[in-house]
């Protein structure tokens, strides 16, 4: 075989990030090292979805409420957990902070030495388990300032540029993962039979338009004016398609390939909306900014908003840059 094909064939998500970074210091190994994990993480979760009918204990709820007050799924447990099990031992990952867990997870082997914290939602979009539709985990890496002596990981507060890469695992009929280090996005799919993540696209560039608009109509009574008008302007225009899956990973993978926009307005009893900044908004946030797209919560960039507590809440618009443009000029 000759050796451009195996190049082009087998760049393994591990060897991409150390070409992306073009170096081998400490700091390119180690974020190469933390991205296998996370690959592990999405290796071992899609396996388990895969078997969803098969097995007993993947389907259904725990019968508890998380930190959220939603209903724990046993798949959110078990996600959760694989996050937290691969990053042990690792001494890169001292502190893991989920959406399905109060205070951030300290790793006590991995501390003070693990310099790196992990940010997770382990199954987004859990309500797609138990029907068999897709679902993601989405992570976000930061680099831990300060000792944290009193355990409060008050650092985290800080905006979305202090990530240092940022991405998905989507669980789809494939299982495809992207992820950003500031360097443009790139995508891989799961090879199951190599059990590698194997380049599928490199510096994927969102369209500067597309039709697909992604929201949940059913809060529309509960929007403001401004944001009903919008969606009657699109329902007026036949060039726009509302698609939503209720699954945030898939959508906005949807929208990064082919335009659009995502939407997760604020509403009356909820302004700051339902998906939460550090495990959701952001990371995609950086994901579709280096796409060339734009993240907003309506007010300003997802990036900049400082979050006051770690599980905080914020309205997103995500997609294509004219069809965030047009959603803020109906808020502005
Ligand atoms: P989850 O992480 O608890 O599953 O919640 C996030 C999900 C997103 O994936 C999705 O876009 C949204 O919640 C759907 O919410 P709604 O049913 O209110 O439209
Ligand atoms: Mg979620």
């Amino acid at each position: 075989i000759p050796e451009h094909s195996l190049d082009r064939d087998c760049t393994t998500l591990s060897r991409h990030i150390l070409q992306q970074l073009n170096d081998f210091s400490g700091d390119a190994q180690d974020l190469s090292a933390i991205m296998n994990r996370i690959a592990l993480a999405g290796k071992l979760i899609s396996r388990r979805l895969s078997r969803a009918g098969l097995m007993a204990n993947v389907l259904g709820f725990t019968g508890e409420d998380n930190i959220q007050g939603e209903s724990v799924k046993k798949m959110d447990v078990y996600a959760n957990e694989v996050f937290i099990s691969v990053f042990k031992q690792s001494g890169l990952v001292c502190r893991l902070a989920s959406e399905e867990m109060e205070k951030p997870y300290y790793i006590p082997e991995n501390c003070p030495i693990g310099r790196y914290t992990l940010l997770y939602d382990p199954i987004d979009g859990s309500s797609n388990v138990d029907i068999n539709l897709n679902v993601g985990s989405i992570f976000a890496i930061r680099q831990q300032e300060g000792d944290d002596l009193d355990g409060e990981a008050r650092d985290l507060l800080q905006n979305g540029h202090k990530q240092v890469a940022a991405g998905y695992i989507l669980y789809g009929p494939a299982t495809v993962l992207v992820y950003t280090i500031g360097k443009g996005v790139h995508s891989f799919f799961l090879d199951p039979s190599l059990g590698e993540f194997i380049l599928a696209e490199e510096n994927i560039k969102i369209p500067n338009h597309g039709s697909v608009y992604s929201v949940n109509e059913g809060n529309f009574c509960k929007w403001d004016d401004s944001l009903r008008d919008y969606v009657r302007y699109v329902h007026r225009h036949d060039s726009y398609t509302g698609r939503y899956s209720g699954a945030l990973v898939g959508d906005i993978h949807r929208i990064l390939m082919q335009g659009g926009v995502f939407l997760y307005p604020g509403t009356k009893d909820k302004p700051e909306g339902k998906l939460r900044l550090l495990y959701e908004t952001a990371p995609l946030a950086f994901i579709i900014e280096q796409a060339g797209g734009k993240a907003s919560t309506g007010k300003e960039d997802i990036l900049d908003v400082i979050p006051q507590k770690i599980h905080q809440r914020t309205p997103a618009i995500l997609g294509s840059c004219e069809d965030v443009d047009l959603v803020k000029s109906f808020i502005q």
